[in-house]
C-alpha cells in the first residue's frame, strides 16, 4: 500500500526521491490523482509556506519542497490526461512578469489539461506582449493568470489593458488567481474570474465558456 503520509513528509522536507517512489507506488495502485494532489501534496506546500511564514523554514527548504512537489506532479500528470474524449477548449496560462512562483499556476494547469483543457503553459515572468503572442497564435478562449507576490499582482492589470489594446478583450475570458488575489481584486482589475484553488479554477473554466 501506497503511504501517502510519506508523500506528504517527502514534499514538506524536500525528499525529492521518496516523493517520486511513494507517487510511483500509488499510481501503480490507481489510487486517484486528485486525492493525491489535494489530500498530501497541496498541503505539504500549504504547510511549509507556513513554516515559512512563521521563521521556522527558509527559501532553501522551500525550493527542495518546490522540487519534491514538481517532481511528484509531473508523475501524475499523464494520469490525469484523457479523461475527457474532446477538447474543452483552449488556455493560455503563466505566471505574471516578474514573479518566479510556479507551483501553485501549474497545479491549476494540470487540473486544466486532466478535465480535457488543451493548455499552452508559458512559465513564469511572462510579460503581456508574450501572453498577447500566445493567445493570437493559438486562438485560446482563456487567458489564466498567476502572480503570488503583492508587487506583480498588478500587472495583471496591465495584461488586461494589453488585450483590450490589442483588440483581444471581447474573444479572451481572464481568470486570475495567487494567493495574495481575491474576488474583489479580480473585479477591480476587469478579469472575469478568480477562484483560490485549483478545482475551482476547472469549473470556473467551463462556466465561462458556457455563459
Ligand atoms: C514556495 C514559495 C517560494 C519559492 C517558489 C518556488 C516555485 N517554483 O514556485 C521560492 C523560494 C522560489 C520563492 C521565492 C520568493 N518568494 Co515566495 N513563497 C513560496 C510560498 C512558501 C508557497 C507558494 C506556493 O507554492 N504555494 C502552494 C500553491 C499550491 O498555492 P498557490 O501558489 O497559492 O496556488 C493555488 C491558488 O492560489 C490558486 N492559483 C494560483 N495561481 C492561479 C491562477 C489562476 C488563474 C487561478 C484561477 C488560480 C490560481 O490555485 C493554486 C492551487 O490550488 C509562499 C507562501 C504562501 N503561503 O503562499 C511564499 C511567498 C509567496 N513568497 C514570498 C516572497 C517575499 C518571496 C521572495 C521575494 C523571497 C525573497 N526574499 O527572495 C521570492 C520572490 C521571487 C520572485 N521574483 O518571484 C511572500 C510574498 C509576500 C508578498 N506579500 O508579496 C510569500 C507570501 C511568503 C511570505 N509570507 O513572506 N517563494
Amino acid at each position: 500500500m501506497a503511504d501517502l503520509d510519506k508523500l506528504y513528509e517527502a514534499i514538506l522536507t524536500g525528499k525529492l526521491n521518496v516523493a517520486k517512489e511513494v507517487t510511483n507506488e500509488a499510481i501503480a495502485e490507481n489510487i486517484d490523482p486528485h486525492l493525491i494532489i489535494n489530500n498530501y501534496m497541496s498541503r505539504a506546500m500549504e504547510d511549509i509556506g507556513k513554516r515559512f511564514e512563521e521563521g521556522k523554514a527558509f527559501v532553501p527548504e522551500l525550493l527542495m519542497a518546490a522540487r519534491a512537489m514538481k517532481g511528484a506532479l509531473d508523475l501524475l500528470k499523464p494520469q490525469m490526461k484523457g479523461a475527457a474524449s474532446h477538447s474543452q477548449g483552449k488556455v493560455v496560462i503563466g505566471t505574471v512578469k516578474g514573479d518566479l512562483h510556479d507551483i501553485g499556476k501549474n497545479l491549476v494547469a494540470s487540473m486544466l489539461e486532466g478535465c480535457g483543457f488543451e493548455v499552452i503553459n508559458l512559465g513564469t515572468d511572462i510579460s503581456s506582449e508574450k501572453f498577447i503572442n500566445a493567445l493570437k497564435e493559438n486562438q485560446a478562449q482563456i487567458l489564466c493568470l498567476s502572480a503570488l507576490l503583492t508587487t506583480t499582482m498588478n500587472y495583471m492589470q496591465e495584461v488586461i489593458k494589453a488585450l483590450e489594446e490589442n483588440g483581444l478583450r471581447s474573444q479572451v475570458k481572464v481568470m486570475v488567481g495567487g494567493a495574495p488575489v481575491s474576488e474583489s481584486f479580480a473585479r477591480q482589475i476587469g478579469a472575469d474570474g478568480y477562484s483560490d484553488n485549483a478545482n475551482a479554477a476547472v469549473t470556473l473554466a467551463k462556466s465561462l465558456l458556457s455563459a
